[in-house]
């Protein structure tokens, strides 16, 4: 099978009129502000009589996250309309967004109802299993954000200050306000289009980037409290107790992982968050020339070599245990230094 071209998932987008997507599950900006971003990118594309005899006319689009719309991205336009369930199909194209494996898009992908329709994979992820019938996966791109503005050229769509506003999340999120090693020119070249295309780069950051609510800076202390470094590994854990004792909401570390890789001291970093059944969601940064995304891949994650994730099925205890002596080989590994 040939690679896909960005012109041949164009090609399928534009004439399909009933249409779902579906983003990630734990979704974060740039699932939603993509999956709200191509949603606007359709929206305004004209769907052009096919000369079969069918009509011109609006297209059915559903947007779906098992895990709905985060409360930092609440304020994104079309955030109202996503939906935690697929509505029956039939569909002419589904298309998953920033996932790199089925398992990401939770229990809204449901191949079996999909026919014969074709399923569009758009994605920049580095350990992307290319699960699609058609698969646009762009690992030089920062964000599925990013990636989508190339497909609006392709589809000729125009980017209004609704789609615009949405994508700038995206990149904004995952390049945590363009500071990650991979905000190259084009990044900021794409940034510039929705900023011109009306997106508001200070009302992105404020809301969707410097989010912290007062129970999530509570939950930090005794988070913070049990730090350890060790082997340039910095890593903790936040407990089921500790949210209880604060009643801090079960919705991840609103970005400590990010925070402990800011420590000079450390090649890698790690949270390790317990979850109300008892499994372990492990965020994992990693400075520039180390990789976190192959072990997060092995323990049946993924993601990128500077930010990956994984859900670990045993207590914390056993989890710590079997991570630390992979993140410690990570931390001992640089691989720019090696190529
Ligand atoms: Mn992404």
């Amino acid at each position: 099978m040939s690679p896909t071209t960005l012109n041949e998932v164009a090609a399928v987008l534009r004439p399909a009129r009933r249409i779902l997507m579906i983003c990630h599950i734990a979704p974060d900006g740039d699932a939603i502000g993509s999956l709200l971003g191509l949603g606007w990118l359709l929206r305004g594309l004209p769907l052009r009589a096919d000369g079969s005899g069918a009509q011109a006319g609006e297209r059915t689009l559903a947007l779906v996250c098992d895990d709905g719309v985060p409360a930092p991205f609440g304020f994104l336009p079309g955030a109202g309309d996503v939906l935690t369930a697929p509505p029956p199909g039939p569909w002419d194209v589904v298309v998953s967004l920033d996932a790199s494996d089925p398992a990401r898009l939770g229990r809204a992908f449901r191949p079996r109802e999909y026919g014969q329709a074709p399923l569009v994979v758009i994605d920049h992820h580095v350990t992307n299993v290319q699960f699609g019938t058609l698969n646009w996966v762009d690992t030089r791109a920062a964000a599925t954000a990013q990636v989508l503005v190339d497909l609006a050229g392709a589809l000729d769509a125009a980017i209004d200050r609704a789609a615009a506003t949405c994508l700038l999340t995206g990149l904004v999120t995952d390049t945590r306000g363009f500071r990650t090693s991979n905000t190259t020119l084009d990044v900021m070249t794409t940034a510039t289009r929705l900023m011109q295309a009306g997106a508001d780069l200070a009302g992105i950051t404020e809301r969707a980037l410097n989010y912290k609510p007062y129970s999530l800076i509570r939950l930090w202390g005794p988070a913070l409290g049990r730090v350890r470094l060790q082997q340039h590994v910095i890593w903790t854990s936040i407990t089921q107790d500790m949210r209880a004792a604060i009643n801090a909401p079960d919705n991840g570390d609103s970005g400590l992982v990010s925070f402990l890789m800011d420590a000079p001291e450390a090649n890698v970093a790690a949270v390790f968050n317990e979850k109300p059944d008892g499994k372990v969601e492990v965020g994992f940064r990693s400075k520039p020339g180390y990789d976190v995304s192959a072990l997060a891949l092995s323990l049946g994650g993924g993601g990128h070599p500077q930010a990956s994730g994984c859900t670990i099925a045993s207590p914390l205890a056993d989890a710590e245990a079997r991570v630390l002596p992979m993140l410690f080989a990570a931390a001992a590994r640089n691989v720019k230094r090696e190529a």
